[in-house]
């Protein structure tokens, strides 16, 4: 399978209501989607989580373009024989940029497994046929608000409730759910808000019985992390600081963590996501997946993943209508049960609607190799 041209397309899609996270609050999805097409005119789609200012990490959408583009494609077009496994080789070189990595692999994954018939789901090893699903809930205008917003979420079924927290919105928050909802699966998310000077008061949270708290403290502070965790009662779960397994290993061995939650887009692509899983399996960490607010595109990779054995806690991979009025594949994800079903169609086993995808693009780059 030789790689002959590739689309860089961008869309632009509107949320049903803002997502208020600890660095920013985004009103729609400026998405990068990468279309691959074979010499055997197989195509693979991809999706790009990065957003489109450096807000979550250092990645953004226009140079995630760029790295594809410039970087990533310009080292592929060559390759006779092209396959996901041979892309950490053929890549090695550029540093970083793991979410552009991503999402080339996942279109050049789902280009291989369509041609031979196998979903993704059963290439990464899914023992699961449906997935338990929590949803992340943002910070809201008011506490008022918010418990009727985590109140509507609960009456869809979904099986637990992240909250996102920060400085002045945490502690009387967490109360005010426990004490409205009781004994639901409850969860918080600070995407990196406090410092270690925090302890005393994060400590508080340890009443509300949580099943984790997220990324407390920022990317690099895993000693931090360490420290945090001797004092709290709650799991600590990494999110931001888990870029790769071996970072995994680290956090491990350094009691910064207990749970890890798994983005593909976060640490390179989809094979490095199982290797994390692995790495956690082996420590007896479990593990869930994260999300990043994707289309029906890279939820359907989500979805597969979070079927792996290991993924025992619900995942962020909450149903397409708690993002989007329309999503751009042909069936979008919906809850039943609590549970998203995880796709058996060869690759990612979803189908993109032409017409959806085309009223949402904003531009298109066709690039193919050179003869
Ligand atoms: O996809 O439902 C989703 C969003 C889940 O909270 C979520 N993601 O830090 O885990 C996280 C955030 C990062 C994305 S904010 C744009
Ligand atoms: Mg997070």
């Amino acid at each position: 399978m030789k790689l002959v041209e590739a689309e860089l397309r961008r869309i632009r899609l509107p949320l049903l209501a803002p997502f208020r996270t600890s660095f920013g609050t985004e009103h729609d999805r400026d998405v990068l989607l990468i279309r691959v097409t074979t010499d055997d005119g197989v195509h693979g789609w991809g999706e790009c989580v990065a957003g489109s200012e450096p807000l979550y990490s250092s990645e953004y959408v226009d140079a995630a373009q760029q790295v594809v583009r410039d970087f990533l494609l310009a080292r592929l077009w060559h390759l006779p024989d092209i396959s996901a496994h041979r892309l950490g080789p053929a890549l090695q070189a550029i540093r970083g940029h793991r979410m552009a990595k991503a999402a080339v692999e996942m279109a050049v994954l789902d280009a291989e497994l369509r041609s031979s018939g196998i979903s993704l789901g059963d290439r990464l090893g899914a023992v699961r046929g449906s997935v338990p699903v929590g949803v992340s809930v943002g910070i809201g205008s008011s506490i008022a608000q918010l418990l009727d917003t985590v109140g509507g979420f609960l009456a869809q079924g979904y099986q637990r409730i992240k909250l996102k927290i920060e400085p002045g919105w945490d502690v009387d928050v967490v109360a005010a759910v426990r004490e409205r909802f009781g004994d639901i699966g409850l969860q918080v998310d600070a995407n990196a808000a406090y410092r270690l000077a925090d302890a005393r008061h994060l400590t508080e949270l340890d009443a509300f019985g949580l099943i984790l708290i997220e990324q407390p403290l920022p990317e690099e502070d895993l000693r931090g992390h360490a420290a945090l965790a001797k004092q709290m009662r709650t799991p600590i779960c990494l999110d931001e600081s888990i870029v790769s397994a071996a970072a995994a290993a680290d956090a491990i061995a350094l009691g910064a963590c207990r749970i890890v939650n798994i983005k593909a887009g976060r640490v390179g692509g989809l094979l490095e996501a199982v290797r994390v899983h692995d790495v956690c399996a082996a420590s007896g960490v479990p593990v869930w997946c994260g999300g990043m607010l994707e289309t029906g595109i890279g939820r359907a990779a989500n979805v597969a993943l979070a079927a792996l054995p290991n993924f025992t806690l619900a995942g962020d991979t909450s149903a397409s209508d708690r993002y989007w009025a329309r999503d751009v594949i042909t069936e979008p994800f919906a809850l039943r049960d609590g549970e998203l079903r995880v796709p058996r169609g060869p690759g990612l086993g979803v189908d993109v609607d032409a017409d959806l995808l085309a009223g949402a693009t904003t531009s298109v780059e066709r690039l193919s190799g050179p003869g």
